[in-house]
């Protein structure tokens, strides 16, 4: 029988069954938000966001842009020097950044990727890939997890959900935020998948509790 402690508000308890049904939620390092078409011209605006242990050194670790027309490499940026900070969030942005996102940034590299479609990879000391993102389809190869994401708009960035969920497809993990959020974790909304299985949880939780209640009753 499910008791609830009744300290417990029935929002926490909602929140966090939906954390536990995102049951894959990541603690990194992983790419979490990247912005690569901002609005005019990008190099004041792009940054991206990776999602590491608060403290972790990532010297040896390093970015590569994956040319979307011929999957080569385009780009290979070092992360080495960058420290991951205590909110876990390391934004890096280039040496042109401007407004919110060089209030954000913690380290300093040309994330002015390409405008899809294109791919970003994350990869480690080992030069071994750990995170993969493509963004808008490419004929003939895959240079992401999964399905692609969307290839958002100038302006746009694409993020993780709160949790940083991680069913390695790009596609499902991935949304686009019209308003990116350098250095901040969007609102803890849960997918509307996992808000009516949460909901429909709940529900049932307020009736057994009801039946509870009307047994002690009698
Ligand atoms: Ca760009
Ligand atoms: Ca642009
Ligand atoms: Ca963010």
């Amino acid at each position: 029988m499910l008791r609830v402690r009744p300290r417990l508000s029935l929002l926490a308890l909602l929140l966090s069954m939906s954390g536990a049904l995102a049951g894959t939620a990541h603690a990194g390092p992983i790419l979490y938000e990247v912005c690569y078409d901002g609005s005019g011209t990008d190099a004041d605006d792009v940054f991206t966001e990776i999602l590491a242990t608060p403290g972790m050194d990532l010297t040896g670790w390093s970015l590569q842009g994956i040319n979307g027309s011929n999957g080569q490499t385009y780009r290979t940026i070092s992360l080495t020097g960058a420290s991951v900070p205590d909110d876990g969030l390391l934004v890096i942005a280039t040496s042109s950044a401007a407004g919110s996102v060089l209030s954000a940034r913690d380290f300093t590299a040309n994330v002015d990727w390409q405008n899809g479609a294109d791919a970003l990879l994350l990869l480690n000391e080992q030069s071994v890939v750990v995170d993969a993102l493509q963004y808008g389809t490419l004929s003939g190869f895959s240079a992401g997890e999964g399905s692609p994401a969307a290839d958002v708009a100038a302006g746009w960035s694409l993020s993780r959900d709160y949790w940083a969920t991680d069913t390695d497809d790009n596609a499902s993990d991935f949304f686009g935020l019209s308003t990116p959020t350098p250095g901040t974790r969007p609102s803890p909304v849960p997918e509307p998948g996992s808000l009516a299985l949460v909901l429909a949880g709940g529900a049932a939780l307020a009736s057994a509790r009801r039946r509870g209640r009307r047994g002690r009753a009698r």
